[in-house]
């Protein structure tokens, strides 16, 4: 079975690990989001790439989610103790090598695709990782600070800011003229199945959708869509979604956010249990809807996630 999943950062990690557990013959192919990605001391970071590779490869820290395992932050003090900032942004000197290596090969003219096909081959993250885009795409949040409207990269919105300024609107900049990475409407031509774990709805599969081409594939495919919601209890389960739905009007609840994404796309829609009263109001939207557990807290339940939407994506085909 070929397995299309537009993923994000921490949220479409942990899926993504169910996933492999739940179905290990699959053909997984991630399309990841690189709105995220910032460019620090001269070197491109990507985020939401490195969280699924280091999770999948083994080398993620765990209890935050981000970053590396066992890691050190010598360079970022080196780096601070000569005035050279941001400080809000905790690069370790293990990711370091990552971004300096992906920097490298853009350098020599290698598109992102191929870098992080490369960067891959270290981690084995037993999918097929392929960015949205190898274009240069960057979430800006238009925010309200002191009266005065501005700007920020979506970085220093989510870390420096803590997304406590009200955010006005959420532009991924660059999107509209850039095109799917090679392989990716290929992967979703392709596929049997496509995929939306509990990744944010606005700043990781909005901005993935954003892409031109990639909506189209996806709804020309005629193949089962699926998704799983981020939002459980009317609030999301870790980080600030709630803040980025209200900036695109959307409410913070798992019916919302179907509807968000619409029948157009979705054919089915997972909420959690404690949304059981939810599903008639998702049904009606026009997206077949189940309740069931969604609290990635182990491999086992998130398996479990991964079997629920591969049953429901058999049960609308
Ligand atoms: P990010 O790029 O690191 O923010 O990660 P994603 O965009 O892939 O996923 C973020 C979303 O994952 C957040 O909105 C969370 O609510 C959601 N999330 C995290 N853990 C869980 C979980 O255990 N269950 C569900 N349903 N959602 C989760
Ligand atoms: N998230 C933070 O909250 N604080 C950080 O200092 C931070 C550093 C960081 C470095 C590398 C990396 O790959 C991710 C990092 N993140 C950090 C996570 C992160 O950028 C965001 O959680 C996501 O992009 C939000 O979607
Ligand atoms: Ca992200």
């Amino acid at each position: 079975m070929r397995i299309v999943v537009l993923a994000g950062g921490i949220g479409g990690a942990r899926f993504l690990r169910g996933l492999k557990q739940a179905a290990p013959d699959a053909d997984v192919t991630v399309i990841g989001n690189t709105g995220d990605d910032i460019h620090l001391f001269g070197l491109k970071v990507c985020p939401d790439l490195d969280t699924v590779m280091y999770t999948l490869g083994g080398g993620i820290n765990e209890e935050q989610g981000w970053g590396r395992a066992e890691e050190t932050f010598h360079l970022k003090e080196e780096l601070a103790a000569y005035g050279a900032g941001p400080g809000w942004f905790g690069l370790g000197d293990r990711d370091f090598a990552t971004h300096i290596v992906r920097t490298q090969m853009i350098g020599a003219g290698y598109p992102l695709s191929a870098v992080t096909e490369a960067l891959c081959d270290r981690w084995k993250p037993g999918v097929r990782l392929i960015p949205m885009t190898d274009d240069r795409v960057e979430t800006h949040v238009a925010v309200e600070v002191d009266g005065e409207r501005k700007a920020v990269h979506f970085q220093e919105y989510w870390v420096r800011l803590r997304a406590s300024v009200p955010a006005e609107a959420v532009v991924p900049v660059g999107a509209e003229q850039a095109k799917p990475a090679p392989g990716v409407l290929e992967a979703i031509a392709e596929a049997d199945v496509v995929l939306f774990p509990p990744s944010n709805p606005v700043v990781s599969v909005g901005t993935i959708l954003a892409v031109p081409g990639i909506r189209e594939a996806i709804a020309e495919a005629g193949v089962p869509v699926v998704g799983l919601s981020p939002i459980v209890g009317n609030a999301p389960v870790r980080g600030m979604a709630d803040k980025v739905l209200a900036a695109v009007g959307v409410e913070s609840t798992a019916a919302a956010v179907a509807e968000h994404y619409g029948s157009g796309l979705l054919d089915g829609w997972l909420v959690d249990t404690v949304d059981a009263d939810t599903v008639e109001r998702v049904e009606a939207a026009g997206i077949r809807c189940r309740a069931v557990p969604l609290m990635m807290s182990d491999l086992d339940a998130t398996a479990q996630m991964a079997r629920e939407a591969l049953r429901l994506a058999e049960e609308v085909r």
